[in-house]
């Protein structure tokens, strides 16, 4: 597991690199979501791909960017879920994107999850590690390496609300519980980019984030293993919770590696009225 860790931290310093001097323009390429790629995905999907296979522990990886997983190490005992440059449409409007990391033993069901990590590329380099307890690290450019910095833990309650989704297709019990929140005193931070959104709430201490089954996306739009499981490993271990409405979301299992959820990531307080909105709603 140090080992991976260890990669992940190079990965992210070539990444952040990779940010800063390549093209932020389309590839001609869809991934299996039919999300139209950026170059940088692909390029981000190569470095995460050629850093992990040097890793005699990783049985086998799947990206986001991959149809199919590749095995890497038949007796490795990880397996490894990434999304190597989430948000990547924000890439042009020089906003904060990042990469998520879960990693697996067995395979790729929440329960089975044993390890979390995701990078934040913003006007610092952050890495956060979640295992017994969730670490932030920030990247020193003087000494090129990473500092731990503290440990994030969330209060009961939080302050800030990130609403994702199509407002017009949310369904009608979902917009109530959200004008609820804004009626509560709950600001709006919401970027479009749910690293930098769900980093923000972990360092604020506490919020919501919601990207919510729609008519629009029935099932959701994040994905379970490269992005809903990891933050809710990560926000369990910090303190908090992530439902899919009514289930704990590493509770749930997978049919396919690009299934999405419905999810919320968040403190007990606000993750408690979720839970009492979308009771008997499903
Ligand atoms: P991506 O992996 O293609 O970048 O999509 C994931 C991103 C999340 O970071 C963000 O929360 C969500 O998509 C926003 O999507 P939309 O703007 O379509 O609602
Ligand atoms: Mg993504």
């Amino acid at each position: 597991m140090t080992e991976i860790m260890d990669r992940i931290k190079n990965i992210a310093i070539e990444i952040s690199s990779a940010i800063k001097t390549q093209d932020t323009g389309k590839a001609d390429t869809c991934n299996i979501s039919g999300d139209v790629q950026a170059k940088l995905d692909v390029i981000s999907d190569e470095i995460v791909e050629k850093h992990l296979s040097c890793v005699s522990s990783v049985a086998q990886i799947i990206s986001e960017e991959k149809e199919d997983a590749l095995t890497l190490n038949e007796n490795g005992k990880y397996f490894v879920a990434y999304d190597p440059l989430d948000g990547s449409s924000l890439i042009d409007v020089n906003l904060s994107v990042g990469s998520i990391f879960g990693i697996y033993k067995g395979d790729y069901a929440g329960e089975n999850i044993v390890a979390a990590a995701y990078v934040v590329y913003g006007p610092r380099l952050e890495l956060v590690v979640a295992r017994d307890t969730v670490e932030l690290f920030r990247f020193n450019e003087e000494k090129k390496e990473f500092e731990y910095i503290k440990e994030l833990r969330l209060s009961e309650k939080g302050k800030i609300l990130g609403p994702g989704g199509t407002q017009k297709c949310w369904y009608p019990y979902h917009k109530k519980m959200i004008d609820n929140f804004f009626k509560e005193g709950y600001r709006l931070r919401y970027s479009g980019g749910m690293v930098p959104d769900l980093h923000q709430i972990l360092l604020k201490g506490g919020g919501l984030f919601a990207y919510p089954a729609a008519t629009d996306k029935p099932k959701g739009k994040l994905r379970k293993l490269f992005e809903v499981f990891p933050f809710a490993y990560v926000f369990e271990r910090a303190g908090g919770l992530a439902i899919d409405g009514e289930n704990n979301i590493l509770t749930l299992g997978y049919e396919h590696y690009h299934d999405t959820t419905s999810c919320f990531l968040g403190s007990n307080y606000e993750i408690e009225k979720v839970l009492n909105t979308y009771k008997g709603k499903k």
